[in-house]
Parts: structure tokens; sequence; C-alpha cells
């Protein structure tokens, strides 16, 4: 394979698939990204983008207009099938959080007539552990010319097949995608080495070499080592509130330890990795990943607990205001700031701060006007409301996201209202 020229299929263009395929194009690589959705795929071509990722717009440009990249519905012969599909998780018989891998299977099936002996395929989703090698099955099983009887030891392989797990965070996916270190599991030790050779390509971060099972799991373990540590502080953040305690300035003062480094608390854990990713550690060994399955229940109570704080202050403002009200059955304006699942960001994929405000709307306990800056067109759930219109009608403010917006909130203003801060922003 000529190293600096390789063609390459990338299978899934998403917030993986895509910055990687045009990353790879504007290295010199021909890149074939392919998609199931039409849209995707036309939107692509034209040179635009359909997700918001900051500067992947001019990657994806300049990657088009090179001629290197080019994107469509199905796949082609080449040297290396980068698969970059969804994992997401199914209910299964009592499991409800079982990892759903049929994405990377029917990713792989669509891949199958298009292999050549010496073909690389390199899966970069999230993965429990043994895809990798349930890859190397579905093509045993489909193409029986490509496989020998000596499939898994050292250099027989007639295909090479490894796990390259991304690692990037949302918002800054470039950067992260050059400068990272990776982990690169292989099938056997030819595998890995040849897709370290691709990545040097445009990685600058140091290259790890081990097998697929080790990969897939320290993957499944780096997002739940965030979500432990992050179950911990939620649950100080509730001690702290039963003993009038403020969180935020103990976990301040507890991390002036050399080695102690606390997460922040806040209204649960969204997005797609964090809240997922330990589910399939502890599907994969239930009995044995208690602190992980644990960590997960914590996580995912902290959305409750919020809302009952705010049934709280509703009782304390119906207290505070019994005398000025007219009438019973009054209810107060609930200001509900952010519903982004982390700050500074649009996305609102297993958002907690959604979940909640949806909750307190449906609960009917108050007047809910939700404030999201970063979501502007588009969202016809509920009606969105300016900041400075949430700040004059709010009883109850709710923060729920730490938006830049936020921080700057006049705090003589916080004196005239009853409010909840999830996140630290007026700590
Ligand atoms: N969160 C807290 N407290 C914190 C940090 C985060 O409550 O101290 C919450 C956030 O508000 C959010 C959730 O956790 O709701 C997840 O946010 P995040 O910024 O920790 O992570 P993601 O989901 O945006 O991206 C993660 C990253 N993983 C790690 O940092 C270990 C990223 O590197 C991965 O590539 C990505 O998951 C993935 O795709 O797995």
């Amino acid at each position: 394979m000529n190293q600096l020229k390789q063609k390459i299929v990338v299978m899934g263009l998403g917030y993986i698939g895509l910055p990687t395929a045009s990353m790879l194009a504007t290295k010199g690589h021909q890149v074939l990204g392919v998609d199931i959705n039409e849209t995707t795929v036309a939107t692509i071509n034209s040179g635009n983008i359909h997700i918001v990722e900051p500067d992947l717009d001019i990657l994806v440009r300049s990657a088009v207009h090179s001629g290197n990249f080019r994107a469509s519905l199905v796949p082609a012969e080449a040297d290396v099938f980068i698969l970059a599909v969804p994992t997401p998780f199914k209910a299964v018989d009592d499991n409800p959080k079982a990892p759903d891998i049929s994405y990377v299977e029917a990713a792989t099936r669509a891949i199958a007539p298009y292999l050549e002996s010496g073909n690389l395929i390199i899966l970069e989703s999230t993965s429990p552990v043994g895809t990798t090698e349930r890859i190397n099955e579905i093509i045993a099983e489909l193409r029986p010319d490509l496989t020998n009887s000596k499939l898994n030891t050292q250099n027989s392989t007639l295909i090479y097949i490894a796990h390259c797990p991304e690692r990037v965070l949302p918002g800054h996916i470039i950067r992260e995608l050059v400068d990272n270190d990776r982990i690169i599991g292989g099938i056997n030790r030819a595998s890995a080495e040849k897709a370290r050779d691709l990545y040097k390509s445009f990685c600058n971060g140091n290259i790890f070499l081990t097998d697929s099972k080790t990969a897939e799991l320290a993957k499944l373990v780096e997002n739940s080592f965030r979500d432990v540590n992050i179950a911990f502080a939620n649950e100080l953040s509730m001690i702290c509130d039963k003993l009038d305690i403020n969180v935020w300035e103990l976990i301040e003062l507890a991390n002036k330890h050399p080695r102690v480094n606390i997460l922040q608390p806040g209204p649960g854990v969204g997005g797609h990795c964090i809240a997922v990713d330990p589910w399939f550690i502890v599907a994969a060994a239930p009995d044995q990943a208690h602190l992980i399955r644990t960590a997960r229940q914590v996580n995912d109570s902290k959305p409750h607990w919020v809302i009952d704080k705010v049934k709280q202050a509703v009782g304390v403002w119906r207290q505070q205001n019994s005398k000025l009200r007219t009438q019973d059955s009054e209810l107060p304006v609930i200001g509900c700031l952010g519903l982004a699942f982390k700050a500074n960001i649009d996305d609102l994929r297993e958002s907690p701060a959604l979940e909640i405000t949806r909750a307190l709307i449906a609960s009917g306990i108050g007047r809910v006007m939700a404030c999201e800056p970063n979501v502007n067109e588009g969202f016809g759930e509920f009606p969105l409301y300016d900041l400075n219109d949430v700040l004059k009608e709010a009883d109850i403010l709710l923060v729920l996201v730490d938006h830049a917006e936020f921080k700057g909130i006049n705090g003589d203003l916080l004196q005239e209202k009853v409010w909840i801060d999830t996140r630290g922003v007026w700590r």
C-alpha cells in the first residue's frame, strides 16, 4: 500500500466519521464517505455540513474541493475501511440497557463484497468488548475466500482488523483529532501496526498499540471514569444540600490536595457517550460492575432530585407571596436557563436540562419560561424565551446549563427571586 495515498472508505458521516474522512482527504488520501442518509450525502458533496462543530465546515469544504473527498450511498473497493457508525443501547429481555452493535454489523456486511486480501478495517465507534472480533467473524462468514484457519495468529490474516476508538470532545473535534494520543488494538499485531501507519498521517499524538479487547475496554473505561467521578460530585452536592454547605466551595478546597481531582456536580449527565458507555461494561460483567452501575444510577437520579428541589422552591414562593396573591391558584413563573447537555453547545441529545424542563412543564406547578441561547430555530416542542424576558418575569430561576450568557447575570436581580443553581454559575 502506498503510505501517503491510500484509498479509504469511511462508513458513517456523523460527528466522528465526517471529521475523520475529511481530515484524511486533506492529507492526500482518496476518501469515499458513505452514509445511509441521502440528504447528508448531497449536503457534503456540495461542500457543506449537516452537523454543528466549529471549523468542520472549512475542513469539509477544502476536502471536497481538493477532489480527494466524495460522499456516496454505497461503498466501493478501497485499501482501508473505517467504520464510524452509532453504537447505542437497546432493551433486550430483562436488560433495558443492552449494547446495540447492529449498525457495526450492518456496515461490515455492506463492505464485505468490496474487500480484497490485504485490506484493513478500522472500527472507530465506541464498542462493547468483542465487537472487533465480531467483525472478523462476519467477514469469515461472508468471505471465506479471505479467511484462513490461522486467522488470529501473528501476521496470518488476509484482512487486517483493528479498533481505534475515537476520543474527541464535541466542540473541539478538529484540534483533538490531530493532538490527542490514540489507542489502537488489533486482532493481531500486524493489524494494529497497519492502522497506526495510517493514523500517523494526521495524528500528532502518541499512538499506543494493544489487542482489540483491551482497546475496546479502555475507551469504555475512560468514559466510565468520568461518569463515576461526576456521580461522586453529584452525591456530594446532595449531601452538602442536606448539611447546608456550599458544594462548589467544598470541591474547590478538596481539589487543592495534590492528588484529588473531583469533577463538578450538575443536573445529571447527558450526551451520547458518558451516559451510555458505562452500561456496556455493566452488560458484559453485571456481577462485577457494582460501582459503575451505581454511578449511572446516581447520575440518572439527579434530574429527579432537581425537580423535587423546584417543587420545594414553589412551596417557598407560595408562602412568601401568600399575602400578595389575590387567588390561591396563582402559579409562579419558573425560568429554566439552558437546555443543552453541557455548556456553550446546542446539542440537546440525552440532555438532563431538557428532561427537567419537560417534567416541570408536564407537572403544571408553574408557568415555565425556558431559555436556550444556542438554539434559535427549529425547536418546536415548547416556546423559548429571550434571557432578559426570563430574568424579568421569572419568580423562580433554575440554572440547568453553565452557558457563558448566564455567568454574567447581575447578582442584585437574584435578590428578588427564589433561585436554584445546579451548575454553580452563581456560586
Ligand atoms: N459533566 C458534569 N460534570 C463535569 C463534567 C461533565 O456534570 O464535571 C456532564 C456534562 O454537563 C454533560 C456530561 O457530563 O452532561 C458529558 O460531558 P463531557 O464534557 O464530560 O463529555 P462529552 O459527552 O461531551 O464527550 C465525552 C468525552 N469523554 C471524556 O472526556 C472521557 C470525549 O473525549 C469522548 O470522545 C466522548 O465523550 C465520546 O464520544 O465518547
